[in-house]
């Protein structure tokens, strides 16, 4: 599914050629917006009213296409919930391959990434980050039959990354006797696990979980990615935007919103504290003298 490029300006008492220019200047990310535009789109979306979304499509439960071919998903929906509290309301999501996401939306063709996205001081270069909003593990996951049962049976067998993830920069670094066979996306990616053609997959621990489920497979190893929680990826030149997504985030957080959503998507697993309301952290109080 791609986006048609077309885009509708309204004029009002701005001159028809001079707003068009700043228009398409602001589009592309180029120049300061007028004030007027400010105004008219305080964010500096591609469109006024609309925020165009990069993602995925088969990363399931955090983002999705359904049977109907909507976006769904625990970041989608936690998107949606953040992005109309900024004020918007209109909000199209498009697949991508993952490794398309950042340069996309630092080039201005996508106004946000939002696709379970680690941030990283690398990423950073690209993009700017909303704060964190989810933190946990990447799985090795295999079949039944293949031996492998942790990271060492991993020597000399092919497994398999979708390119540009974290996943992959891990196993370049920490596998370094398995032969990586990089996808654009997991679906394919699982598609070789099940042919045989890969022997596992390197992917995101819910991802994990829902693909072992539907096909039988079996994990073989978790690794904690605590310090590269999931962010909003955002152009280095919409901070408006970014500050808005920071503050719809907080504000999903403290009320409850977040933990519902993390309930309804990934039942049964372990919360990540920090996002949930502060009068339910469990964080140990400073020693005080007991009576
Ligand atoms: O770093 C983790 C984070 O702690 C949380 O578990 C959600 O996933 C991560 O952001 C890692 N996600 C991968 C990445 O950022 C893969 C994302 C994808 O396949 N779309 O590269």
């Amino acid at each position: 599914m791609r986006i048609p490029f077309s885009r509708t300006f309204r004029f009002g008492a701005v001159a028809a050629s001079a707003a068009l220019a700043v228009g398409l200047l602001s589009a592309c990310g180029g120049a300061p917006a007028s004030s007027s535009s400010v105004q008219e789109n305080p964010y500096g979306l591609i469109e006024k009213g609309t925020v165009r979304v990069a993602s995925v499509g088969d990363l399931k439960p955090y983002t999705f296409a359904d049977a109907q071919g909507n976006f769904t998903g625990f970041d989608v929906e936690l998107f949606k919930d953040v992005a109309h509290r900024a004020g918007v309301d209109k909000i199209v999501f498009t697949g991508q391959d993952f490794s398309a996401i950042l340069p996309a939306v630092a080039n201005g063709q996508f106004d946000v990434g939002v696709a379970a996205i680690g941030i990283t001081d690398k990423r950073k270069e690209t993009v700017d980050f909303s704060d964190g909003y989810l933190a946990g593990y990447l799985t090795v996951i295999t079949t039944k039959t293949s031996g492998i049962k942790n990271v060492d049976g991993l020597a000399g067998k092919r497994l398999g990354v979708v390119q540009g993830t974290l996943q992959e920069a891990y196993a370049m670094k920490n596998f370094p006797s398995a032969n990586l066979v990089r996808f654009p996306d997991n679906n394919s990616a699982i598609a070789a696990v099940n042919s045989g053609t890969a022997d596992a997959h390197f992917l995101d621990y819910e991802s994990a979980k829902a693909y072992e489920k539907q096909h039988g497979l079996v994990s073989a190893a978790d690794i904690p990615s605590f310090d590269a929680p999931a962010g909003f990826a955002v152009a280095k030149d919409k901070p408006a935007f970014k500050e808005a997504l920071n503050k719809g985030l907080a504000e999903a957080m403290e009320d409850g919103t977040w933990k519902k959503l993390y309930q309804k998507w990934f039942p049964g697993s372990p919360m990540p504290e920090q996002y949930l309301p502060k009068a339910e952290q469990t964080a140990t109080p400073a020693p005080t003298a007991s009576k």
